[in-house]
């Protein structure tokens, strides 16, 4: 297999896997904090530095054996969403971030949520909605129910995946992110993914 590879490398064939995936929510979601914590194996960190608002995007890349991700963690300020949607348009991959605890704002994120994917030229792009403040136990709405708030059985001909998670402890989160290297994976060509599952075994 390693033979194959070289020789398709120097053919050019196989460069290294290189992904884009597009995180948009409202405001305060608790994306920068999952940024922080995505791809990493889930410990409890109560102790994680305070965020600043975020200006336009940070941009993180997380790698998973041969492949390279490099999320965007796009701002959710009103007057930035409109930034959203050129990015959108050439991802492979979105994460939409609520706070389950914000009751008061769950119809914005929901508007907001259909609006961005409306133009989204990539249907098949597979959408990890991260349920999100899930550690706050009194007041966080179950994922079923934000699901419903947030209107997913619209999304039928989408291939989306919901998970409650709390950036602050980690939990849920590896399960969200195993999800979405499963999907970027199964978008690979067969020829890629025999190579990677080589590679990955070969590292452990
Ligand atoms: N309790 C709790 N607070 C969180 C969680 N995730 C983020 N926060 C807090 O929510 C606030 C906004 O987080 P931030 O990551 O900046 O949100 P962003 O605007 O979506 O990027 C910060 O005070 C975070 O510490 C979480 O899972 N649980
Ligand atoms: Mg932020």
């Amino acid at each position: 297999m390693r033979l194959l590879r070289n020789w398709l490398s120097r053919l050019g064939l196989v460069p290294g896997i290189r992904r884009t995936c597009v995180m948009i929510g409202l405001d305060c979601a608790g994306k920068t904090t999952i940024a922080r914590q995505f791809g990493q194996p889930a410990v409890s960190n109560t102790d994680l530095e305070p965020t600043m608002p975020t200006v336009a995007f940070n941009a993180s890349t997380i790698r998973q054996g041969s492949i390279s991700l490099t999320l965007f963690d796009m701002s959710g300020n009103p007057r930035q969403r409109s930034l959203w949607s050129p990015y959108l348009l050439n991802t492979h991959a979105v994460i939409f971030v609520v706070d389950a605890t914000d009751k008061d704002r769950i119809e914005i994120a929901r508007r907001e949520l259909h609006l961005a994917l409306k133009d989204q030229v990539a249907k098949a792009c597979p959408l990890l909605i991260l349920c999100n403040k899930m550690d706050r136990e009194n007041e966080a709405m179950p994922p079923d129910e934000v699901a419903g708030l947030l209107g997913l059985e619209a999304f039928k001909d989408r291939n989306w995946y919901l998970c409650g998670c709390s950036a602050i402890t980690g939990r849920g989160l590896s399960e969200g992110f195993e999800w979405l290297i499963g999907m970027v994976l199964a978008f690979l060509p067969c020829m890629q993914v025999l190579l990677l599952t080589a590679d990955t075994s070969r590292a452990t």
